[in-house]
């Protein structure tokens, strides 16, 4: 329908850059309680995730490098989602506040919806869709909705060439009788306990849209329908709790297919808006959830409550669960990659654990607040190279993209075999896995009862194998570390019918670290299935030359790369395309490599 812009006088008041800084400083606020809201029962539009799925959110990752993971280390790791930074046109690295340039939070200061931003073009985010859908992924964007950027009086060019200036958007469609609070009415959000201010007013300046208007919900809707044309499997919704979730459910009913939905909305003592008023339109990330499992895992409260999280935790529902996000990492609110086996134990346990829909976070190091992520010398977010670039490609541990196959394998499955003292304890998800968390310092022997059938197992975290023989299991599990086990792991569990076996001699000429060992790590579920811990070790004894024979699938042509293992797991590959090798129906293939 055509619109009609009728225009106004423009604001008298300046227009500050948006500063992200007091964005989460609002944000570290609220989590500083633990969020004061009831169990609202979902009655939800929105599709929910399967209880084996999980979300792994991927900060700042460039379409090519998300499409590249999906193919790769991802394809078998048991995520079933990727959750995107936000792809449309934003401001420019040089509008943002001086000595902040190239910042993050460019990404949620919106210019257009084109979908051209420094993370890519739009046909290489309908390529990495593509390539992570014939993966099995499905892609989470994350939708900026509430807002447009902080305009300035002047007229300015976002990344796209699209120009803009304070509530006048003419590539996104938008003018001044588009946005709230404007001219005379012109305000900012200070008072939390203010339901109209917080969803009327300008979070740090930045142009807030008239969410209620016939022609905002169609222009937010055609945007998302845009997305879900790409194939996209669902919405994050960014600053959710600053639009009416009414609003909300009627742009989202305009959605056409069936998208998950996770929304923003960080509930604080005493505010009015709650998380419980959006769980009509899908899931609500549950910011009480992390600040708990640092609280048990590195804090004043013992880890072993742990399996009783849940709604009694005073948690909405249709919880989003996560350790850490984008915001929260740099906020200190929760623990972050920086808190090295306490993260990866908070990481592995959400995982296992049934309650919630798990978002799992993958960044980058940063020495500031602000810090953007490796960028090339135009602007765009360089290709992640895991192992010597900035990005932590902490997912790769065993403890998330492993863990996350625990999930997949044991999914409708509740907890039994409870055991728990101290800072360890241990659960069961019925027959089909069990699953040992150690916090404390201190090595935890003993034998632990279990519902799975007896046979021999793969240990998810370390690949060593575990026998349950007569309902129960015996092992040591040194201090902050866990154990894993599931049905269907190819080495118990009455997982039967392997392929043929051969073999392949691996030479490979690797400089090491101490501590560090190569390992050939691959496809096939002998090398691994792209885990660097559960792939087979070379030996040193002709260093730096790495040798060993490793098991490997007859008649089939096998992808692998060589990985670096410390003795905490932390995996180092090599860059480069997958390396392959044809596996002869009899006897073993020989490769002799260079460490790239
Ligand atoms: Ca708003």
């Amino acid at each position: 329908m055509p619109h009609i812009r009728r225009p106004r006088s423009t604001p008298r008041h300046r227009t500050l850059a948006a500063s992200a800084a007091l964005l989460t400083a609002t944000a570290a606020a609220a989590l500083a309680l633990p969020a004061a809201h009831g169990d609202t029962p979902a009655d939800r539009p929105a599709a929910a995730l399967a209880g084996g799925e999980s979300i792994l959110n991927m900060f700042e990752w460039n379409w090519n490098s998300i499409a590249a993971e999906c193919a790769g280390p991802l394809a078998d790791s048991g995520y079933t989602h990727v959750q995107t930074s936000p792809p449309q046109e934003h401001i420019l690295g040089t509008d943002t506040t001086p000595g902040e340039e190239h910042a993050w939070y460019i990404h949620y200061q919106p210019v257009s919806y084109k979908l051209d931003s420094r993370l890519g073009s739009r046909a290489e985010f309908a390529n990495m869709v593509a390539v992570c859908d014939a993966a099995g992924i499905g892609v989470i964007a994350d939708a900026v909705i509430n807002h447009m950027a902080a305009g300035a009086q002047e007229t300015r060019t976002g990344w796209a060439g699209s120009r803009y200036s304070q509530f006048d958007y003419p590539d996104a469609g938008y003018g001044p009788n588009d946005f709230h609070s404007t001219g005379a009415d012109y305000c900012e959000i200070h008072d939390y306990t203010d339901r109209r201010e917080v969803q009327h007013c300008h979070l740090v300046g930045l142009n807030d849209l008239d969410t209620g208007s016939d022609y905002v919900q169609g222009r937010i809707a055609d945007y998302l329908n845009d997305l879900m044309s790409l194939g996209v499997a669902g919405f994050r919704i960014d600053a959710a709790k600053h639009i009416d979730a009414g609003e909300l459910g009627a742009i989202l009913s305009r959605v056409e297919g069936d998208p998950y939905i996770v929304q923003e909305v960080i509930g604080g003592a005493g505010e009015p808006i709650t998380a419980g008023e959006y769980t009509g339109n899908g899931d609500v990330h549950e910011f009480g959830y992390p600040v708990d499992l640092k609280n048990h895992i590195n804090g004043s409260s013992s880890a072993h409550y742990l399996p009783d999280i849940g709604t009694d935790w005073g948690y909405v529902g249709a919880a989003g669960t996560f350790v850490a996000n984008h915001d929260t990492e740099r906020g200190g609110g929760t623990m972050n990659h920086t808190w090295g086996q306490d993260y990866l134990l908070a990481e592995a346990f959400m995982l296992a654990h049934p309650f919630g829909t798990p978002s799992s976070y993958t960044g980058y190091e940063f020495g500031s607040f602000h810090q953007g992520p490796p960028l090339e010398g135009d602007g765009a977010v360089a290709d992640v190279d895991c192992g010597s670039d900035a990005f932590t490609c902490i997912h790769r541990s065993p403890y998330m993209s492993g863990m996350a196959g625990f999930r997949a394998a044991t999914a409708g499955e509740g907890l039994t075999d409870l055991w728990g003292e101290g800072d360890a304890f241990a659960f069961g998800r019925g027959a089909l896995g069990h699953a040992v968390f150690n916090a404390s310092g201190e090595t935890v022997q003993r034998t632990f009862q279990t519902s799975l059938p007896d046979g021999d197992y793969t240990d998810v975290i370390s690949g060593n194998t575990v026998t349950v023989s007569g309902g129960a299991f015996t092992a040591a599990v040194a201090g902050k570390t866990a154990l894993a086990i599931h049905v269907g792991d190819g080495a118990g569990g009455g997982d039967g019918g392997e392929a043929e076996s051969g073999c392949i001699e691996v030479a490979v000429t690797a400089q090491t670290e101490w501590g560090q060992m190569v390992h050939i790590t691959g496809a096939a579920d002998e090398l691994g299935s792209w885990n660097a811990n559960r792939s087979p070790e070379l030996s040193s004894a002709s260093y730096p030359r790495w040798t060993g024979t490793v098991a490997a699938p007859a008649g089939q042509t096998v992808e692998y790369k060589y990985t670096k293992v410390d003795q905490e797991g932390r995996t180092v590959w090599e860059a480069g395309a997958d390396r392959t090798v044809t596996v002869p129906a009899e006897g073993c293939a020989t490769v002799d490599d260079t460490w790239r």
